[in-house]
Protein backbone atom coordinates (compact mmCIF):
# COMPACT_ATOMS: atom_id res chain seq x y z
CA UNK A 1 0.00 0.00 0.00
CA UNK A 2 0.77 3.43 -1.00
CA UNK A 3 1.13 6.29 1.24
CA UNK A 4 -2.01 7.76 -0.81
CA UNK A 5 -4.05 4.90 -0.51
CA UNK A 6 -3.49 4.05 3.57
CA UNK A 7 -6.22 4.61 5.12
CA UNK A 8 -5.40 7.56 6.94
CA UNK A 9 -5.83 6.78 10.95
CA UNK A 10 -3.11 4.17 9.99
CA UNK A 11 -1.14 7.42 8.46
CA UNK A 12 -1.37 9.11 11.40
CA UNK A 13 -0.66 6.40 13.62
CA UNK A 14 2.76 5.79 10.78
CA UNK A 15 3.42 9.27 11.82
CA UNK A 16 3.60 8.75 15.94
CA UNK A 17 4.29 5.45 16.25
CA UNK A 18 8.05 4.33 15.78
CA UNK A 19 7.02 1.03 15.10
CA UNK A 20 5.24 1.70 12.22
CA UNK A 21 7.81 3.28 10.38
CA UNK A 22 9.92 0.32 10.08
CA UNK A 23 7.07 -2.29 9.84
CA UNK A 24 8.83 -4.95 7.47
CA UNK A 25 7.81 -4.41 3.66
CA UNK A 26 7.20 -8.21 3.20
CA UNK A 27 4.82 -10.96 4.69
CA UNK A 28 6.42 -14.74 5.54
CA UNK A 29 5.24 -17.23 2.96
CA UNK A 30 7.58 -20.04 4.75
CA UNK A 31 8.62 -20.86 7.91
CA UNK A 32 11.34 -23.20 9.59
CA UNK A 33 10.52 -24.60 12.86
CA UNK A 34 13.11 -23.00 16.11
CA UNK A 35 13.71 -25.44 18.30
CA UNK A 36 13.77 -25.08 22.34
CA UNK A 37 16.25 -26.49 24.91
CA UNK A 38 16.38 -27.37 28.39
CA UNK A 39 19.34 -25.40 30.80
CA UNK A 40 20.68 -29.27 31.37
CA UNK A 41 20.72 -29.18 27.64
CA UNK A 42 22.78 -26.50 27.68
CA UNK A 43 25.02 -26.40 29.85
CA UNK A 44 26.30 -30.08 28.08
CA UNK A 45 26.15 -27.88 24.57
CA UNK A 46 28.36 -25.41 25.71
CA UNK A 47 30.33 -27.68 27.41
CA UNK A 48 31.39 -29.91 24.50
CA UNK A 49 31.47 -26.67 22.28
CA UNK A 50 34.38 -25.60 24.85
CA UNK A 51 32.59 -22.40 25.76
CA UNK A 52 33.06 -21.12 22.27
CA UNK A 53 29.35 -20.58 20.47
CA UNK A 54 30.95 -21.25 17.02
CA UNK A 55 31.24 -24.65 17.90
CA UNK A 56 27.38 -25.68 18.79
CA UNK A 57 25.84 -27.24 16.91
CA UNK A 58 22.92 -25.29 15.56
CA UNK A 59 20.23 -27.46 16.21
CA UNK A 60 20.77 -26.60 19.89
CA UNK A 61 20.61 -22.84 19.64
CA UNK A 62 17.27 -21.02 19.42
CA UNK A 63 17.59 -17.78 18.64
CA UNK A 64 20.82 -17.33 16.38
CA UNK A 65 22.41 -14.03 16.57
CA UNK A 66 25.79 -15.20 15.75
CA UNK A 67 25.84 -13.50 12.81
CA UNK A 68 24.10 -11.83 9.97
CA UNK A 69 26.55 -13.93 7.52
CA UNK A 70 24.98 -16.03 4.50
CA UNK A 71 21.63 -16.11 7.33
CA UNK A 72 19.20 -13.82 5.00
CA UNK A 73 16.10 -15.21 4.36
CA UNK A 74 16.09 -15.04 0.24
CA UNK A 75 12.38 -13.55 -1.58
CA UNK A 76 10.31 -15.72 -3.95
CA UNK A 77 12.06 -13.57 -6.26
CA UNK A 78 15.31 -15.13 -5.37
CA UNK A 79 14.09 -18.20 -5.03
CA UNK A 80 12.43 -18.20 -8.56
CA UNK A 81 15.63 -17.12 -9.50
CA UNK A 82 17.47 -20.16 -8.20
CA UNK A 83 15.43 -21.82 -11.20
CA UNK A 84 17.00 -20.30 -14.19
CA UNK A 85 20.60 -21.13 -12.40
CA UNK A 86 22.75 -21.81 -15.94
CA UNK A 87 25.30 -24.17 -14.40
CA UNK A 88 27.51 -24.14 -17.57
CA UNK A 89 31.09 -24.56 -16.19
CA UNK A 90 32.07 -21.51 -18.94
CA UNK A 91 30.28 -17.98 -19.62
CA UNK A 92 26.71 -18.95 -17.14
CA UNK A 93 24.49 -16.44 -18.20
CA UNK A 94 23.89 -15.91 -14.33
CA UNK A 95 27.17 -14.29 -14.23
CA UNK A 96 26.64 -11.25 -16.86
CA UNK A 97 23.63 -10.46 -15.05
CA UNK A 98 25.27 -10.25 -12.01
CA UNK A 99 28.15 -8.57 -13.47
CA UNK A 100 25.75 -5.91 -15.44
CA UNK A 101 23.49 -5.88 -11.47
CA UNK A 102 26.86 -5.08 -10.26
CA UNK A 103 27.94 -2.00 -12.41
CA UNK A 104 24.77 -0.63 -12.43
CA UNK A 105 24.39 -0.27 -9.05
CA UNK A 106 27.68 -0.44 -7.21
CA UNK A 107 29.42 1.62 -10.84
CA UNK A 108 32.57 -0.96 -10.27
CA UNK A 109 33.68 -1.58 -14.27
CA UNK A 110 34.91 -5.70 -13.50
CA UNK A 111 33.63 -8.05 -11.48
CA UNK A 112 35.35 -10.96 -10.62
CA UNK A 113 33.30 -13.44 -8.35
CA UNK A 114 34.37 -15.65 -5.59
CA UNK A 115 32.77 -18.23 -3.51
CA UNK A 116 32.44 -15.63 -0.51
CA UNK A 117 34.20 -11.81 0.58
CA UNK A 118 37.66 -13.75 1.81
CA UNK A 119 38.13 -15.33 -1.47
CA UNK A 120 37.90 -11.86 -2.93
CA UNK A 121 40.43 -10.73 -0.41
CA UNK A 122 42.53 -12.94 -0.82
CA UNK A 123 43.26 -12.19 -4.90
CA UNK A 124 42.97 -8.01 -3.90
CA UNK A 125 45.87 -8.73 -1.57
CA UNK A 126 48.07 -10.81 -3.29
CA UNK A 127 47.39 -8.88 -6.62
CA UNK A 128 47.97 -5.38 -4.72
CA UNK A 129 50.09 -6.00 -1.89
CA UNK A 130 54.47 -6.78 -2.33
CA UNK A 131 56.09 -7.44 1.07
CA UNK A 132 56.56 -4.81 3.51
CA UNK A 133 54.14 -2.51 2.44
CA UNK A 134 51.27 -1.10 4.71
CA UNK A 135 47.92 -1.08 4.39
CA UNK A 136 45.70 1.32 6.77
CA UNK A 137 42.23 0.34 7.05
CA UNK A 138 39.15 2.18 9.58
CA UNK A 139 39.77 -0.60 12.14
CA UNK A 140 40.78 -4.02 11.41
CA UNK A 141 38.05 -7.06 10.14
CA UNK A 142 39.49 -10.32 10.97
CA UNK A 143 39.66 -11.92 7.65
CA UNK A 144 40.75 -8.81 5.97
CA UNK A 145 43.53 -8.43 8.41
CA UNK A 146 44.69 -12.14 7.94
CA UNK A 147 44.86 -11.33 4.06
CA UNK A 148 46.86 -8.49 4.20
CA UNK A 149 49.33 -9.86 6.70
CA UNK A 150 49.60 -13.10 5.06
CA UNK A 151 51.05 -11.19 2.22
CA UNK A 152 53.34 -9.16 4.25
CA UNK A 153 51.78 -5.87 4.92
CA UNK A 154 51.19 -4.05 8.07
CA UNK A 155 47.85 -3.22 9.45
CA UNK A 156 47.11 0.61 10.49
CA UNK A 157 43.96 1.75 12.39
CA UNK A 158 43.24 4.96 10.76
CA UNK A 159 39.78 4.82 12.08
CA UNK A 160 38.40 8.15 13.91
CA UNK A 161 39.38 7.75 17.95
CA UNK A 162 35.43 8.15 19.31
CA UNK A 163 34.96 4.56 17.14
CA UNK A 164 36.75 3.25 20.38
CA UNK A 165 34.66 4.69 22.47
CA UNK A 166 31.39 2.53 23.49
CA UNK A 167 29.63 5.96 24.79
CA UNK A 168 30.34 8.40 22.26
CA UNK A 169 27.45 9.26 20.37
CA UNK A 170 29.01 10.61 16.89
CA UNK A 171 26.91 10.27 14.34
CA UNK A 172 29.96 8.68 12.13
CA UNK A 173 31.58 6.47 14.14
CA UNK A 174 33.55 4.88 11.04
CA UNK A 175 35.58 7.79 9.28
CA UNK A 176 38.73 7.56 9.20
CA UNK A 177 40.70 10.51 10.46
CA UNK A 178 42.58 11.88 8.06
CA UNK A 179 45.28 13.24 10.05
CA UNK A 180 46.09 9.85 11.15
CA UNK A 181 46.23 8.82 7.62
CA UNK A 182 48.73 11.94 6.43
CA UNK A 183 50.57 10.85 9.46
CA UNK A 184 51.11 7.24 7.94
CA UNK A 185 51.51 8.00 4.43
CA UNK A 186 54.25 10.57 5.64
CA UNK A 187 56.12 8.44 7.78
CA UNK A 188 56.29 5.34 5.47
CA UNK A 189 55.72 7.05 1.80
CA UNK A 190 52.69 6.74 -0.59
CA UNK A 191 54.58 4.06 -2.64
CA UNK A 192 54.34 1.38 0.15
CA UNK A 193 51.02 2.15 0.31
CA UNK A 194 49.78 -0.09 -2.15
CA UNK A 195 45.79 0.96 -0.96
CA UNK A 196 43.68 2.57 1.42
CA UNK A 197 41.13 -0.09 2.76
CA UNK A 198 37.97 1.39 3.69
CA UNK A 199 35.04 -0.60 5.29
CA UNK A 200 31.40 0.79 4.89
CA UNK A 201 29.36 0.57 8.54
CA UNK A 202 32.57 -1.03 10.41
CA UNK A 203 32.15 -3.74 11.87
CA UNK A 204 34.48 -4.49 14.57
CA UNK A 205 33.09 -0.87 15.65
CA UNK A 206 29.72 -2.12 16.14
CA UNK A 207 28.06 -1.42 12.40
CA UNK A 208 29.24 2.01 12.62
CA UNK A 209 28.72 4.02 9.23
CA UNK A 210 31.45 6.50 7.45
CA UNK A 211 29.62 9.64 5.85
CA UNK A 212 29.97 10.83 2.34
CA UNK A 213 31.96 13.72 3.26
CA UNK A 214 34.66 11.68 5.15
CA UNK A 215 34.90 9.21 2.25
CA UNK A 216 35.07 12.11 -0.90
CA UNK A 217 37.96 13.65 1.40
CA UNK A 218 39.89 10.19 2.06
CA UNK A 219 39.69 10.29 -1.96
CA UNK A 220 41.06 13.82 -2.55
CA UNK A 221 44.10 13.08 -0.01
CA UNK A 222 44.97 10.09 -1.12
CA UNK A 223 44.36 10.93 -4.98
CA UNK A 224 47.23 13.69 -4.34
CA UNK A 225 49.71 10.78 -3.40
CA UNK A 226 48.21 8.32 -5.95
CA UNK A 227 46.96 5.73 -3.78
CA UNK A 228 44.30 3.48 -4.47
CA UNK A 229 41.03 3.22 -1.89
CA UNK A 230 39.33 -0.46 -1.79
CA UNK A 231 35.95 -0.51 -0.36
CA UNK A 232 34.92 -3.49 2.23
CA UNK A 233 31.70 -3.00 0.16
CA UNK A 234 30.19 -5.72 2.49
CA UNK A 235 27.48 -3.65 3.84
CA UNK A 236 27.47 -0.63 1.59
CA UNK A 237 24.03 -0.57 1.54
CA UNK A 238 22.91 -0.46 5.38
CA UNK A 239 25.96 2.41 5.22
CA UNK A 240 23.81 4.86 2.64
CA UNK A 241 20.90 4.59 5.00
CA UNK A 242 22.86 6.45 7.48
CA UNK A 243 23.99 8.66 5.19
CA UNK A 244 20.26 9.53 4.01
CA UNK A 245 19.52 9.87 7.47
CA UNK A 246 22.14 11.79 9.06
CA UNK A 247 24.12 13.45 6.59
CA UNK A 248 22.94 17.19 5.01
CA UNK A 249 21.81 16.97 1.65
CA UNK A 250 21.01 13.17 1.63
CA UNK A 251 17.47 12.94 2.97
CA UNK A 252 15.66 13.27 -0.52
CA UNK A 253 17.90 10.92 -2.22
CA UNK A 254 17.15 6.87 -2.84
CA UNK A 255 19.42 4.70 -1.33
CA UNK A 256 20.63 3.06 -4.57
CA UNK A 257 21.97 6.88 -5.67
CA UNK A 258 23.69 7.12 -2.73
CA UNK A 259 25.47 4.03 -2.63
CA UNK A 260 26.30 5.14 -6.55
CA UNK A 261 28.12 8.29 -5.20
CA UNK A 262 29.65 6.59 -2.08
CA UNK A 263 31.33 4.01 -4.18
CA UNK A 264 32.75 6.68 -6.77
CA UNK A 265 35.34 7.63 -4.22
CA UNK A 266 36.77 4.36 -4.51
CA UNK A 267 38.68 2.29 -7.18
CA UNK A 268 37.19 -0.92 -6.50
CA UNK A 269 35.47 -3.67 -3.40
CA UNK A 270 35.66 -6.94 -1.78
CA UNK A 271 32.02 -7.87 -1.35
CA UNK A 272 31.26 -10.60 0.95
CA UNK A 273 27.89 -11.15 -0.52
CA UNK A 274 26.17 -13.03 2.00
CA UNK A 275 25.58 -9.55 3.87
CA UNK A 276 23.75 -6.95 2.08
CA UNK A 277 23.04 -8.85 -1.07
CA UNK A 278 20.61 -10.95 0.58
CA UNK A 279 22.18 -14.26 -0.20
CA UNK A 280 23.56 -17.22 1.74
CA UNK A 281 26.87 -17.88 -0.03
CA UNK A 282 29.05 -15.91 -2.70
CA UNK A 283 30.73 -12.73 -3.12
CA UNK A 284 33.10 -10.64 -5.55
CA UNK A 285 35.98 -8.38 -6.39
CA UNK A 286 35.52 -5.67 -8.43
CA UNK A 287 37.38 -2.44 -10.16
CA UNK A 288 37.87 -0.04 -12.58
CA UNK A 289 41.40 -0.74 -12.29
CA UNK A 290 42.19 -3.17 -16.27
CA UNK A 291 45.61 -3.96 -14.76
CA UNK A 292 43.97 -5.50 -11.53
CA UNK A 293 41.16 -7.02 -12.90
CA UNK A 294 43.33 -9.25 -15.57
CA UNK A 295 46.00 -10.10 -12.88
CA UNK A 296 42.86 -10.99 -9.99
CA UNK A 297 41.39 -13.14 -12.89
CA UNK A 298 43.98 -14.91 -14.07
CA UNK A 299 44.10 -16.11 -9.93
CA UNK A 300 40.47 -16.74 -9.51
CA UNK A 301 40.86 -19.42 -11.49
CA UNK A 302 43.22 -20.97 -9.09
CA UNK A 303 41.79 -20.27 -6.21
CA UNK A 304 38.00 -19.82 -6.80
CA UNK A 305 37.19 -21.32 -10.05
CA UNK A 306 37.09 -20.24 -13.76
CA UNK A 307 36.15 -16.06 -14.20
CA UNK A 308 32.80 -16.68 -14.67
CA UNK A 309 31.56 -18.32 -11.58
CA UNK A 310 34.87 -18.05 -8.93
CA UNK A 311 33.07 -20.81 -6.73
CA UNK A 312 29.44 -20.38 -6.63
CA UNK A 313 26.66 -21.70 -8.63
CA UNK A 314 25.05 -20.30 -11.41
CA UNK A 315 21.80 -20.29 -8.95
CA UNK A 316 23.84 -18.46 -6.64
CA UNK A 317 24.85 -16.12 -8.83
CA UNK A 318 20.66 -15.36 -10.53
CA UNK A 319 20.08 -14.91 -6.40
CA UNK A 320 23.09 -12.64 -5.50
CA UNK A 321 21.86 -10.33 -8.83
CA UNK A 322 17.93 -10.04 -7.71
CA UNK A 323 18.93 -9.74 -3.94
CA UNK A 324 21.20 -6.52 -4.54
CA UNK A 325 18.31 -4.70 -6.16
CA UNK A 326 16.23 -5.67 -3.37
CA UNK A 327 18.58 -4.22 -0.74
CA UNK A 328 18.71 -1.24 -2.35
CA UNK A 329 14.69 -0.55 -1.90
CA UNK A 330 14.63 2.19 0.93
CA UNK A 331 11.51 0.60 2.62
CA UNK A 332 13.29 -2.71 3.13
CA UNK A 333 16.61 -1.01 4.48
CA UNK A 334 14.19 0.96 6.89
CA UNK A 335 12.95 -1.94 8.15
CA UNK A 336 16.21 -3.84 8.64
CA UNK A 337 18.12 -1.43 10.40
CA UNK A 338 14.70 -0.47 12.33
CA UNK A 339 14.32 -4.03 13.63
CA UNK A 340 18.22 -3.52 15.04
CA UNK A 341 17.20 0.09 16.56
CA UNK A 342 13.76 -2.16 18.30
CA UNK A 343 16.43 -4.55 20.39
CA UNK A 344 18.79 -1.54 21.26
CA UNK A 345 15.40 0.25 22.25
CA UNK A 346 14.34 -2.51 24.67
CA UNK A 347 17.79 -2.91 25.88
CA UNK A 348 18.42 0.88 26.84
CA UNK A 349 15.14 1.07 28.80
CA UNK A 350 17.27 -1.19 31.42
CA UNK A 351 20.43 0.27 31.12
CA UNK A 352 22.16 -2.58 29.44
CA UNK A 353 25.68 -0.94 27.99
CA UNK A 354 25.91 -1.55 24.72
CA UNK A 355 27.72 0.56 21.47
CA UNK A 356 25.80 3.82 20.64
CA UNK A 357 24.43 4.77 18.68
CA UNK A 358 22.97 1.39 17.30
CA UNK A 359 24.68 0.59 14.39
CA UNK A 360 23.68 -1.20 10.96
CA UNK A 361 23.48 -5.08 11.75
CA UNK A 362 23.50 -5.90 15.14
CA UNK A 363 23.84 -4.58 18.88
CA UNK A 364 27.13 -4.89 20.34
CA UNK A 365 26.71 -5.49 24.23
CA UNK A 366 30.08 -3.57 25.61
CA UNK A 367 31.14 -6.87 28.30
CA UNK A 368 33.27 -4.77 29.91
CA UNK A 369 29.79 -3.00 31.37
CA UNK A 370 28.71 -6.37 32.01
CA UNK A 371 32.13 -8.01 34.13
CA UNK A 372 34.18 -5.26 34.99
CA UNK A 373 35.39 -7.74 37.71
CA UNK A 374 37.17 -9.52 35.17
CA UNK A 375 40.21 -8.77 33.17
CA UNK A 376 40.31 -8.44 29.62
CA UNK A 377 42.57 -11.78 29.53
CA UNK A 378 39.60 -13.66 31.49
CA UNK A 379 37.69 -13.09 27.98
CA UNK A 380 34.94 -11.47 29.51
CA UNK A 381 32.60 -11.16 26.15
CA UNK A 382 33.55 -14.72 25.30
CA UNK A 383 31.81 -15.40 28.79
CA UNK A 384 28.94 -13.05 28.27
CA UNK A 385 27.77 -14.95 25.06
CA UNK A 386 28.54 -18.14 26.70
CA UNK A 387 26.06 -17.35 29.67
CA UNK A 388 23.71 -15.88 26.87
CA UNK A 389 23.73 -19.03 25.29
CA UNK A 390 22.94 -20.61 28.81
CA UNK A 391 20.48 -18.79 30.03
CA UNK A 392 18.17 -18.70 26.83
CA UNK A 393 19.66 -20.51 23.88
CA UNK A 394 20.13 -17.06 22.18
CA UNK A 395 23.78 -17.47 20.48
CA UNK A 396 25.54 -14.57 19.97
CA UNK A 397 29.58 -14.04 19.44
CA UNK A 398 32.50 -12.55 20.66
CA UNK A 399 33.94 -9.25 19.48
CA UNK A 400 36.54 -8.39 21.67
CA UNK A 401 40.14 -9.78 22.69
CA UNK A 402 39.61 -13.16 21.22
CA UNK A 403 38.83 -12.17 18.15
CA UNK A 404 41.45 -9.60 17.88
CA UNK A 405 44.15 -12.15 17.94
CA UNK A 406 47.86 -12.21 18.46
CA UNK A 407 50.48 -9.48 16.95
CA UNK A 408 51.69 -11.07 13.71
CA UNK A 409 55.57 -10.28 14.72
CA UNK A 410 55.50 -10.18 18.30
CA UNK A 411 52.76 -12.56 18.83
CA UNK A 412 51.36 -10.82 22.10
CA UNK A 413 48.06 -10.57 22.19
CA UNK A 414 46.46 -7.66 20.82
CA UNK A 415 44.15 -5.63 23.38
CA UNK A 416 41.23 -3.99 21.70
CA UNK A 417 39.34 -1.09 23.78
CA UNK A 418 36.39 -2.60 22.21
CA UNK A 419 35.65 -5.69 24.06
CA UNK A 420 31.96 -7.11 22.87
CA UNK A 421 29.27 -9.49 22.07
CA UNK A 422 27.14 -8.67 18.79
CA UNK A 423 23.80 -9.66 18.63
CA UNK A 424 23.70 -9.80 14.84
CA UNK A 425 20.08 -9.44 13.20
CA UNK A 426 19.95 -12.01 10.21
CA UNK A 427 18.02 -10.21 7.29
CA UNK A 428 13.96 -10.47 6.85
CA UNK A 429 14.77 -14.06 9.10
CA UNK A 430 13.34 -12.98 13.18
CA UNK A 431 10.04 -10.97 14.35
CA UNK A 432 9.82 -8.04 16.78
CA UNK A 433 8.57 -11.17 19.04
CA UNK A 434 12.07 -12.54 18.74
CA UNK A 435 13.58 -9.64 19.21
CA UNK A 436 11.42 -8.98 22.57
CA UNK A 437 12.61 -12.38 23.68
CA UNK A 438 16.02 -11.43 22.93
CA UNK A 439 16.00 -8.17 24.99
CA UNK A 440 14.99 -10.01 27.61
CA UNK A 441 17.45 -12.81 27.51
CA UNK A 442 20.23 -10.24 27.73
CA UNK A 443 18.34 -8.67 30.60
CA UNK A 444 18.92 -12.03 32.60
CA UNK A 445 22.37 -11.99 31.94
CA UNK A 446 22.72 -8.41 32.97
CA UNK A 447 20.81 -9.52 36.47
CA UNK A 448 22.99 -11.94 37.14
CA UNK A 449 26.23 -10.42 36.21
CA UNK A 450 28.36 -10.04 39.86
CA UNK A 451 29.00 -13.58 40.47
CA UNK A 452 29.88 -14.24 36.84
CA UNK A 453 33.55 -15.73 36.87
CA UNK A 454 36.13 -15.63 33.99
CA UNK A 455 37.54 -18.41 31.09
CA UNK A 456 40.87 -19.91 30.56
CA UNK A 457 41.46 -20.59 26.85
CA UNK A 458 42.49 -24.10 26.40
CA UNK A 459 43.04 -24.79 22.75
CA UNK A 460 44.46 -21.68 20.64
CA UNK A 461 44.11 -22.31 16.44
CA UNK A 462 47.00 -20.75 14.65
CA UNK A 463 44.76 -18.45 12.32
CA UNK A 464 41.13 -16.70 13.31
CA UNK A 465 41.50 -18.35 16.58
CA UNK A 466 37.97 -16.67 17.62
CA UNK A 467 36.23 -19.59 15.04
CA UNK A 468 37.54 -22.19 16.34
CA UNK A 469 39.35 -21.80 20.07
CA UNK A 470 37.93 -23.81 23.41
CA UNK A 471 38.03 -22.24 26.86
CA UNK A 472 36.59 -23.66 30.56
CA UNK A 473 35.06 -21.69 33.26
CA UNK A 474 37.78 -20.01 36.18
CA UNK A 475 36.94 -21.55 39.31
N1 LIG B 1 31.84 -11.22 8.36
C1 LIG B 1 30.56 -11.68 10.27
O1 LIG B 1 29.99 -12.50 10.97
C2 LIG B 1 31.45 -13.61 8.93
C3 LIG B 1 32.76 -14.16 9.26
S1 LIG B 1 33.69 -13.50 10.55
C4 LIG B 1 32.95 -14.01 11.91
O2 LIG B 1 30.51 -10.46 10.47
C5 LIG B 1 33.45 -7.83 6.48
C6 LIG B 1 33.18 -6.43 6.93
C7 LIG B 1 32.80 -8.89 7.05
C8 LIG B 1 33.10 -10.21 6.63
C9 LIG B 1 32.54 -11.33 7.25
C10 LIG B 1 34.05 -10.37 5.58
C11 LIG B 1 34.40 -11.73 5.08
C12 LIG B 1 34.65 -9.29 5.05
N2 LIG B 1 34.34 -8.03 5.51
O3 LIG B 1 32.62 -14.23 5.54
O4 LIG B 1 34.32 -14.45 3.79
O5 LIG B 1 31.91 -8.65 8.02
O6 LIG B 1 32.03 -13.87 3.16
O7 LIG B 1 33.39 -12.23 4.30
C13 LIG B 1 31.31 -12.13 9.12
P1 LIG B 1 33.08 -13.80 4.21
Amino acid sequence: MDEQSRPSSLHTMGQQQDRRSWAEPYKIKVVEPLYMTTREQREKALAEAGYNTFLLHSRDVYIDLLTDSGTNAMSDRQWAGMMVGDEAYAGSENFYHLERTVKECYGYEYLVPTHQGRGAENILSSVKITPGDHVPGNMYFTTTRYHQEANGATFHDIIVDEAHDTSSLAEFKGNVDLDKLRCLIDEVGADKIPYVCVAATVNMAGGQPISMANMRAVRELTAEHGIAIYLDATRAVENALFIQEREEGYADKPIAEILKEFCSYSDGATMSGKKDPLVNIGGWLSTNDREVFEEARNMVVVYEGLHTYGGMAGRDMEAMAIGIRESLDDSYMKSRVGQVRYLGMLLEQWGIPFVKPVGGHGIFLDARGFYPHLDQEEFPAQMLAAQLYLESGVRAMERGIVSAGRDAVTSENHKPRLELVRLTIPRRVYTQAHMDVVAESVKECWDHRASVKGLEMVYEPRYLRFFQARFEPKV
